[in-house]
This record gives structure tokens, C-alpha cells and sequence, in this order.
């Protein structure tokens, strides 16, 4: 696998489309408008095509075998480990473990090192927008542990409110786990600045990336996060896989999670040895072809420049926000300054629900519900919203069609 791509040098969305093959499909007769990245993205026939190959040409069990197609898979699969790290700049191959999804990578921090660290009275903070996968395991936890799970307040306009965070922060959060960016709301968090606070409190702090690999250039020295957890299929790589990035010497005090083949060292009835890191948390044949498939997708994102993606992703933002502004009775939900390009709405007089049907009608493919963000309903006193979220193959006519979807649909509700 190559190491670093030097990125396309102009945004060509037309020819980036052409990588997509289902975004030339129809969907209920119309032009599929897909605006449902958030809940996950499309693939590139790159990704597709290495899928294809290695199962073709590479399948077999890795960490095992001496023959020839065992010691390709291995490759594989360890240069894709590889690719990983350098793409979000981690110190060592060994910080990055392979799970199932961001879902998996947050549990697998709650029940190793939670369980070793988290005690009766400690406090683990989250925010008021976390997605339940950042929310639940924690709850989980801080039950068990008679521990004590605080919140992060949000600002009306999807902001957390940072100074009253470092005011929560005190000698007894051992964690704070917080999204780089939300979901329902869109908001980019202050990752940077709030992990600083953290660490000069002497609390760790786990960042949920799955709204953050996709739209920006992520490096975990930088930032300074302990734990990094993102899934590949929001980030036009297979479901099935993600990562969880932590640092070594944490990774290294933890007590393996899953037990089973590849995780240990050697079985005895009477001692098991585990393996070493990152092996020690990969129990079992891991998802060989998904793990080689996600680096293809980042590969591919390298390919177009993380910055540039980010940056058409923002034009796509401004102008669907100014678009969406002009429909009467339209409500944006979630106005931070810094958002990536997901837009939560209501309609005055109109379910969700219907506002999802209505577009469907249309080719149009967008999110309605609680997005697994129950709270964040709640803290804005709707039940759902509509969800039109942004990936970078997306375009300005795009957000047209949206906008004329719904104006059909307040036709329909006059
Ligand atoms: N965290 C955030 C911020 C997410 O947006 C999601 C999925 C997850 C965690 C869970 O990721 P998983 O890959 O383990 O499932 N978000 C969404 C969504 O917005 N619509 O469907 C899934």
C-alpha cells in the first residue's frame, strides 16, 4: 500500500461521482439524492474493487498459516493497520486495534479499562449531544461502579458550553468522553482545547470520531486524545470495522476484553499469557477484508486531500443552510459556528416522519427520528427532526432538489 497520496488538485465533484457506483441508480424512479452520510456513506468502486480482489486473489486467515496466501493476508491486513496510523498520525501501529465500529471501540474502553479504573464515586463526564453509543456503555459502567456520570450542557445553538465544562472538571472525573462532532446537531467540538483541560485535571479523555475522520484531517498527537474510536462505514470504507486508537501505555495496562484465538500468547488449563498489543484486544479471526477495505477508503480520502474535502463540504454547507433559510416555517436545529455539513430541521405543522416519506417519494434519502440522540430531542423539546447530511460527492443541486422536495411537502400538508 502506498503511503501518503498527493491529493487531486482541483475539486472535481463530477469526476469524484464517477468513483460512486450507486449514485447512478434510481431510487423509486428518480435520481438517487443521497443525504444520509451521517448514518453512512456510499462506496468508491476503490474500495469496492479492493474488496473484490481479496477475496479473489488473498483470501485467507491471518497470524496463523505459513503458506503463501495466510502470509499475503497478514501483509495485507498489517499494512492496513499501518495505513491507519499514519492517517490519523498515531506514534505506533500498536495504538491501533481493529474492532467492529465506533460502538464497539467506546465498550471495549468501558469494560477494560472502566471496569479497571472507574470506582465508587469517580465521575466520567459526557456532553448533552453524545450519540447513545457514547452514552449507554458509560451508564453501563458508572451502574456497576456506583460511579457517577455527569453532563456537559449545550448552548441553544448546539454549542457546548465550555466554560461551565471546565468548571465540572474536578479531581474526581476519571474520563471525558465527548464526540469530535455531533450528529444530530452537526456541531464540531473544541476537541483540542477541551482535552488540554482535561489533562492539566489529570482526567483521560475518549473522543467518539465517527463524525469527525469523515469531514476532517484528524491527528491524534496533535489533538492529544487518550482514546480515538471511528467506524469505516462512515468514512466510504465497509460496515463491520472501525478502530479504536489509544495510547500505548494505556492500551498496555488494560486487561484483554474478548477471550479467544490471536489474543494470547499461550492456554494452559491451569495460565493463559496474552498476546501483545495490539493483538491482545483482537480475539478471534478479525474482519480481514473490511480491515484491508478501510484502508482502501482512506486511502481514497488521502487521495482527493482531507482539507479539501473539508473545505467543499463546508461550501456544500453554507449554501444547502442559506437554501433550507428561505423555506417558510423551516426551523434549523443546530447553529454552532463550527458544524460539519449535516443539517438537523423541522417543519412547522409537519412529522419527520412524513417530511421522510414525502422525499423518499422524491429519490431524495434523508434521516428522520432521534438519529440515537434521544437526549438532544429532548434538550430542544422535539420528538425528531429531518436530517440532511453531506458527504463529499454531494452538490449544490442536490440541496436544490432537497429544497424543492420540501416545498412539495408543504404543499401536501397546506
Ligand atoms: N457516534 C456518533 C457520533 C455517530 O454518529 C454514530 C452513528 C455512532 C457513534 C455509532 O457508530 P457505529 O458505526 O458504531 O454504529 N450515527 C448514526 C447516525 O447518525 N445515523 O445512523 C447512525
Amino acid at each position: 500500500m502506498s503511503a501518503v497520496i498527493e491529493p487531486r488538485v482541483e475539486y472535481d465533484v463530477e469526476s469524484i461521482r464517477r468513483d460512486f457506483p450507486i449514485l447512478k441508480r434510481l431510487a423509486r424512479g428518480k435520481h438517487l439524492v443521497y443525504l444520509d452520510n451521517a448514518a453512512t456513506t456510499q462506496k468508491p468502486r476503490q474500495v469496492i474493487d479492493r474488496i473484490v480482489r481479496y477475496y479473489s486473489e488473498e483470501n485467507s486467515n491471518v497470524h496463523r498459516g505459513v503458506h503463501y496466501l495466510s502470509e499475503l493476508a497478514t501483509v495485507e491486513y498489517e499494512n492496513a493497520r499501518g495505513y491507519v496510523q499514519r492517517f490519523i498520525n498515531a506514534r505506533d501501529v500498536k495504538e491501533i486495534v481493529f474492532t467492529r465500529g465506533t460502538t464497539e471501540s467506546i465498550n471495549l474502553v468501558a469494560q477494560t479499562w472502566g471496569r479497571k479504573n472507574v470506582g465508587a464515586g469517580d465521575e466520567i463526564l459526557i456532553s448533552a449531544i453524545e450519540h447513545h453509543s457514547n452514552i449507554v456503555p458509560w451508564q453501563m459502567l458508572c451502574a456497576e461502579k456506583n460511579a457517577t456520570l455527569r453532563i456537559v450542557p449545550v448552548a441553544d445553538n448546539g454549542e457546548l458550553l465550555i466554560d461551565e465544562y471546565e468548571r465540572m472538571l474536578n479531581p474526581r472525573v476519571k474520563l471525558v468522553a465527548v464526540g469530535h462532532g455531533s450528529n444530530a446537531l452537526g456541531t464540531i467540538n473544541p476537541i483540542k482545547r477541551m482535552i488540554a483541560a482535561a489533562h492539566a485535571n489529570g482526567s483521560l479523555v475518549l473522543i467518539d470520531g465517527a463524525q469527525g475522520v469523515p469531514h476532517m484531517r484528524v491527528d491524534v498527537q496533535d489533538h492529544g486524545s487518550d482514546f480515538y474510536a471511528f467506524s469505516g462505514h462512515k468514512v466510504y470504507g465497509p460496515t463491520g470495522v472501525g478502530v479504536l486508537y489509544g495510547r500505548e501505555a494505556l492500551l498496555d495496562a488494560m486487561p484483554p476484553w474478548q477471550g479467544g484465538g490471536d489474543m494470547i500468547l499461550s492456554v494452559s488449563f491451569e495460565k493463559t499469557t496474552y498476546n501483545a498489543l495490539p493483538y491482545k484486544f483482537e480475539a478471534g479471526t478479525p474482519n480481514i477484508a473490511g480491515v484491508i477495505g478501510l484502508a482502501a477508503a482512506l486511502e481514497y480520502v488521502s487521495s482527493i486531500g482531507l482539507d479539501a474535502i473539508a473545505a467543499y463540504e463546508h461550501e456544500l454547507l453554507v449554501y444547502a443552510t442559506n437554501r433550507l433559510r428561505e423555506i417558510e416555517g423551516l426551523r434549523i436545529i443546530g447553529t454552532a459556528r463550527e458544524k460539519a455539513a449535516v443539517i438537523s430541521f423541522v417543519l412547522e405543522g409537519v412529522h419527520p416522519h412524513d417530511i421522510g416519506t414525502i422525499l423518499d417519494q422524491e429519490g431524495i434519502a434523508v434521516r428522520t427520528g432521534h438519529h440515537c440522540a434521544q437526549p438532544v430531542m429532548l434538550r430542544y423539546n422535539i420528538p425528531a427532526t429531518g436530517r440532511a447530511s453531506f458527504g463529499l460527492y454531494n452538490t449544490k443541486e442536490e440541496a436544490d432538489v432537497l429544497v424543492a422536495g420540501l416545498r412539495k411537502v408543504i404543499e401536501v400538508f397546506r
